[in-house]
């Protein structure tokens, strides 16, 4: 939690940045993070970190691009310093992964000073621009947290959260839950339709611009969404209609453009929460896959499935990824499986 001091300084600096630059990680907490401290203003430029979580010297050219008088990194996971120092201008960094000791930053993270708080950094955002109560209420329940301004949100858009019970309900089966999903997959695609896309979202002022299509800009955003969900929609369909003995439900798919690998594992798991959920997508010879449980530790299990398998892996107790050769599949699943507690 940030302290009303801290507030009220990161507010000042934002609102006396001539030309900012921000930095975001390419997750709806990461562009809602975004949005809600560009609306203050609206002023500089965004830039997101498509496929990587560290904000490193590649980055150096969009300063020269740019010429910011100050950086924000927002929910990104790993600044480096080096980028940091050959930046060379005032440096703010919002987060809430796993802190890192930085010099010359400003660094704000809620786990500085209580490693187990879990704070998405839309939150911290909605203490700095009260305004878009919606923006900071998607990026929240995408990144798995149902903030303590949820009741609010419910009393001012009691048809898209009409009770507030817990985080697994707001996800999935809320009216929300559509809106979540639409940030998600307007992220997938290349970066300059990305970046059309989100430099529409700033200036979207309602979210029934998008669900209701009340204005063209919304009606835009929709359209992209839903031609991104047709490809979704069979998909999930078919994974959750397969049947699965055991402990284990997998599912495994070919899609070219787009990773879903995240959409499907999450939505698995909420219909089958006693199972450990597999999605795995054929990519140029190897298997992308995902795995998630909610009450059956698999990281030791995929550890130990891994020897002699021609690939990597790893992650948290719960939610591990790993990508294995396609020549390998079949042997490693019959590890894994063997692997996992009786
Ligand atoms: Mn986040």
């Amino acid at each position: 939690m940030s302290t009303p001091k801290q507030i009220k300084f990161i507010k000042e600096e934002l609102s006396t940045a001539k030309n900012p630059l921000f930095f975001f990680d390419d997750d709806p907490d990461g562009i809602c993070s975004f949005l809600l401290l560009y609306r203050l203003h609206k002023k500089g430029h965004g830039v997101i970190l498509k496929t990587t979580p560290v904000l490193d010297n590649k980055f150096i050219n969009k300063v020269k691009e740019y010429r910011p008088d100050k950086i924000f990194a927002l929910d990104i996971p790993i600044v480096q310093q080096e980028f940091i120092d050959s930046a060379k201008r005032p440096f703010f960094w919002l987060d809430h992964h796993t802190p890192l000791e930085r010099e010359h930053v400003h660094y704000f993270n809620p786990r500085i000073k209580k490693s187990d708080i879990y704070l998405p950094t839309s939150y911290f955002g909605y203490q700095l621009n009260k305004k878009d109560l919606w923006l900071a209420m998607v990026g929240c329940i995408a990144d798995w947290h149902l903030p303590d301004f949820a009741e609010k949100f419910s009393k001012e858009y009691p048809d898209l959260l009409p009770k507030v019970t817990t985080i697994d309900e707001a996800y999935f089966d809320q009216p929300i839950s559509q809106l979540v999903k639409m940030f998600s997959f307007l992220l997938k695609g290349k970066t300059s339709e990305v970046l059309k896309r989100i430099r529409i979202l700033s200036r979207i002022k309602s979210p029934y611009e998008l669900t209701k299509q009340t204005t063209s800009q919304g009606n835009y955003l929709y359209n992209a969404f839903e031609r991104i969900n047709k490809y979704y929609e069979p998909l999930i369909k078919t994974a959750l209609e397969k049947k699965s003995k055991g402990k284990v439900h997998l599912f495994t798919y070919i899609e070219s453009q787009w990773s879903f690998t995240p959409d499907l594992a999450a939505e698995l798991l909420h219909n089958n929460p006693k199972k450990v959920v597999i999605i795995a997508r054929h990519k140029s010879g190897e298997m992308k896959c995902s795995l998630r449980s909610r009450i059956i530790p698999i990281a030791p299990a995929l550890e130990r499935a891994l020897e002699g398998i021609e690939g990597y892996g790893g992650g948290h107790e719960y939610a591990c990824g790993a990508v294995i050769k396609e020549q390998d599949w079949d042997k490693f699943l019959k590890q894994f499986k063997k692997e996992l507690p009786k």
